[in-house]
């Protein structure tokens, strides 16, 4: 089953690649299943977003007006991603990645590293996953991609972020990476988020999306569920704003199918994507 708004029949034609890594070997959480996610945001998007009216199928159109050319791979092995998404961005194209847990982001920028460009990371998350003296898990992921040469520190941030523990504090503080809690975007508001990413973002930008950066009342099926997150809409806005401002990939992760409610997690994860690919104008 491919997601529903891939339109695009080869790798060749697309100018955006989706693919999905069902793994979740990285995971240490008790709540087991987000390797179940790339086959069901692809279900929900074929079951809520396509409908038939006379003998016809028609694709709901979000976000990004006249439709962007997307092709959906399938399935890969997370010792696949690497390669493939340094093949995808290599091709032009926009590498948009399903998990599987969020370590399987620690992949996919080692392949966008190899491609020479100075990347900054905007990372959506109740958790920095900023642990580092343990590694190569999904606490580990920020540790981790820091040590890639192009990966910027000084130009990323965090925004989401809620249940820190006290060696990721004190990685915050040590390392100077800037966060944004839900909190503030409270107190300063929405603009001041994208405000904060143009101050500091370059010309390359990577979006990591851990779904429960979004509050578990929108999205109760994540591996480690955290109160006080953020509102569809509010990620809907920043990703939109986002989507414009030269991503080179984007992966949505952590969405855990067995822990859902009426699959609104899976179905919201699907509209992600979409609010990530940019406008196509014409
Ligand atoms: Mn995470």
């Amino acid at each position: 089953m491919k997601f529903a708004w891939a339109n695009a029949e080869s790798f060749d034609s697309a100018s955006a690649v989706l693919f999905g890594v069902p793994d979740e070997s990285g995971s240490s959480s008790q709540r087991k299943g987000v390797a179940q996610a790339p086959l069901r945001i692809r279900e929900v998007s074929n079951e809520r977003e396509v409908f038939e009216r006379g003998g016809m199928m028609f694709t709901t159109v979000p976000f990004c007006g006249s439709q962007v050319p997307i092709f959906d791979m399938g399935d890969i092995a997370r010792t696949e991603v690497s390669s493939t998404v340094e093949r995808i961005a290599r091709a032009g194209k926009l590498a948009v990645t399903m998990g599987g847990d969020h370590s399987i982001t620690a992949e996919v920028l080692k392949g966008l590293d190899r491609l020479g460009m100075k990347i900054s990371v905007v990372y959506f998350d109740a958790h920095p996953d900023f642990i580092c003296s343990s590694r190569e898990y999904y606490g580990s992921v920020v540790c981790d991609i820091f040590d890639y040469r192009n990966i910027d520190f000084a130009s990323s941030i965090e925004i989401g972020i809620r249940a820190p523990e006290p060696e990721e504090l004190l990685n915050i503080r040590r390392r100077h990476l800037e966060t944004i809690t839900p909190l503030a975007i409270e107190e300063h508001g929405l603009s001041h988020v994208i405000e904060e990413i143009k101050l500091r973002a370059g010309g390359h930008i990577y979006v990591s999306f851990d779904m429960d950066a979004i509050d578990p009342a929108y999205a109760a099926g994540v591996s480690t569920p955290v109160p006080g997150g953020l509102s569809s809409s509010q990620a809907l806005y920043i990703l939109r704003k986002l989507s414009g401002m030269g991503l080179v990939g984007f992966d949505v992760m952590e969405v855990c199918p067995p822990y859902d409610v009426q699959s609104m997690t899976s179905h919201l994860a699907a509209r992600l994507i979409m609010a990530c690919l940019p406008d196509v104008t014409g």
